[in-house]
C-alpha cells in the first residue's frame, strides 16, 4: 500500500518514506541485537526469571514508538523492545532492569520487563493481560479531568489479552468517552500454547472495533511499510480527535512465550506462511530491493547496534546488584518511581521502606 504511493507521488514523497523505513529497521536491528543478547545471557545464567523476545514483532513495535511523540502516554508489552528503544528507552535502562542492577527503576528486584519512566508517559507494565489498557485509559481522562494536553495514548497488548475482561471494559470506556487511544492488537497466532482459533471466532480481531464504536484498522505485521502507515495513521487520527482507534497486526511469534519455552507446538505449516516472514529480513530486503541501503551501510548499521549493545550490557555488568541485609523492600509505587531515578542514583539514595511487597515477576 505505501508503494503505490511512493510510486504516485514526488520524489520528497519517496525520501521521506526512505527515511522512515531506514529509521524503522534500524530500531528494528537494534531490539532484535539487544534480543539476542538478553537470550545468550539467560542460557549462560547470567539472567534470572524469564527473558522474553519479541523476535517477529519487531516491525509494528517500532512503527508505535515512532509514531508517538513526548508529552504521549506509551504503555508497551514484554515484546516491544523496538518500540520502547523508538519511544526514548535507552539500552542501559533495558539492560538494567533484566540483569538487576541496583540503578534500574526496580532497584534489581525484577529480572523481568516491568520497567519505565511514568513521568515521561512512559508505563511499566503490570501484566501482559489487557490491564494496561484502562490504566492508559485512566491517564488520558485524568489529563482531560486537568485540562491539560491529553497527548495520544497507545496500548499495546496480544490476541489472547483480547478474551479477557479487562480488553472489553477497557475498550468500551474508551469508545464511550472518545478518548485518544490507539490500541493496538499483535495478533501473533499464540497465547503462550493456545493458537489463535482456541482464542475468538470472530473472522477477524478487527471486527470488534465496530462493536465498541471505534475506529479499527489491519495490517499485515510483517511489512515494515504498512506498520508505519498504518500506525502513523491510527495515531493521527486518535490526535486530530477521532476517538479510540483499534488496529489488528496478523504475525507470527517467531519464538517461545520466552525463552524457557522451545515453541515445538507451533505448527510448521504457519511457519513457512507469508505470516512466518520475519520482518527483518522483509524489511531488510525492502532496502536493498529498492536501492535505500548499501551492503556497507547494512553492515555498519549492524556492527554498530552489536557495539552498543555490548558497551551498554558490559556496563551494567559492573553495577551493584542488591544486597539482601541492607535492602529496605520498599513497594513498587514510591514517589522516586513516579518522579524518575537519577541516572546516578545510588543504594542509599533511593526511599526509605514503604511495605514489604515484593513485585511479581
Ligand atoms: C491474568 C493472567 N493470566 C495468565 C497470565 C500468564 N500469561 C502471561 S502472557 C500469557 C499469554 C499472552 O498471550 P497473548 O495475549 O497472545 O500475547 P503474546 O504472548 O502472544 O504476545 C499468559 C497466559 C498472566 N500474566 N496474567
Ligand atoms: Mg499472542
Amino acid at each position: 500500500m505505501v508503494q503505490s504511493v511512493a510510486g504516485v507521488q514526488g520524489a520528497s514523497v519517496v525520501s521521506s518514506l526512505r527515511e522512515s523505513i531506514v529509521a524503522a529497521y534500524r530500531w528494528m536491528l537494534l531490539a532484535r541485537v539487544l534480543d539476542e543478547k538478553f537470550a545468550s545471557l539467560y542460557r549462560a545464567g547470567k539472567i534470572h526469571g524469564g527473558v522474553y523476545l519479541g523476535r517477529g514483532q519487531e516491525a509494528l513495535s517500532a512503527a508505535v514508538g515512532m509514531s508517538l511523540r513526548p508529552g504521549d502516554v506509551f504503555a508497551p508489552l514484554i515484546r516491544d523492545g523496538a518500540g520502547r528503544l523508538a519511544f526514548g528507552e535507552t539500552l542501559v535502562e533495558a539492560a538494567r532492569t533484566y540483569l538487576g542492577s541496583v540503578l534500574g527503576p526496580m532497584r534489581g528486584r525484577d529480572g523481568n520487563v516491568h520497567r519505565g519512566r511514568p513521568r515521561d508517559g512512559y508505563l511499566p507494565m503490570l501484566s501482559h493481560l489487557g490491564a494496561m489498557i484502562s490504566v492508559v485509559n485512566g491517564m488520558l481522562l485524568a489529563r482531560r479531568f486537568k485540562g491539560e494536553p491529553q497527548g495520544v495514548g497507545a496500548a499495546c497488548i496480544g490476541e489472547g489479552a483480547t478474551s479477557t475482561g479487562a480488553f472489553h471494559e477497557a475498550l468500551n470506556q474508551a469508545g464511550v468517552e472518545r478518548l485518544p487511544l490507539v490500541l493496538v492488537v499483535a495478533d501473533n497466532q499464540y497465547a503462550y500454547s493456545t493458537h489463535s482459533s482456541r482464542q475468538f471466532a470472530c473472522r477477524s480481531l478487527v471486527d470488534r472495533a465496530i462493536g465498541y464504536g471505534v475506529t479499527g484498522s489491519a495490517l499485515d505485521g510483517t511489512d515494515v511499510a504498512e506498520c508505519l502507515a498504518v500506525v502513523g495513521k491510527a495515531v493521527r487520527n486518535a490526535r486530530a480527535g477521532g476517538g479510540p482507534q483499534l488496529v489488528v497486526a496478523r504475525l507470527l511469534r517467531l519464538c517461545g512465550h520466552g525463552e524457557h519455552d522451545d515453541a515445538s507446538y507451533i505448527d510448521p505449516g504457519l511457519k513457512q506462511s507469508e505470516l512466518g516472514r520475519d520482518c527483518l529480513v522483509v524489511a531488510e530486503e525492502r532496502l536493498r530491493a529498492d536501492g535505500w541501503a548499501t551492503e556497507a551501510e547494512l553492515a555498519a548499521w549492524r556492527g554498530e547496534s552489536v557495539r552498543r549493545v555490548e558497551e551498554a550490557v558490559n556496563s551494567v555488568q559492573r553495577e551493584p546488584t542488591p544486597d539482601p541485609f541492607q535492602e529496605t523492600w520498599c513497594a513498587l509505587a514510591t514517589p522516586r518511581m513516579k518522579d524518575g531515578f537519577p541516572a546516578e542514583a545510588s543504594r542509599e539514595q533511593l526511599p526509605a521502606s514503604q511495605g514489604s511487597t515484593v513485585p511479581a515477576p
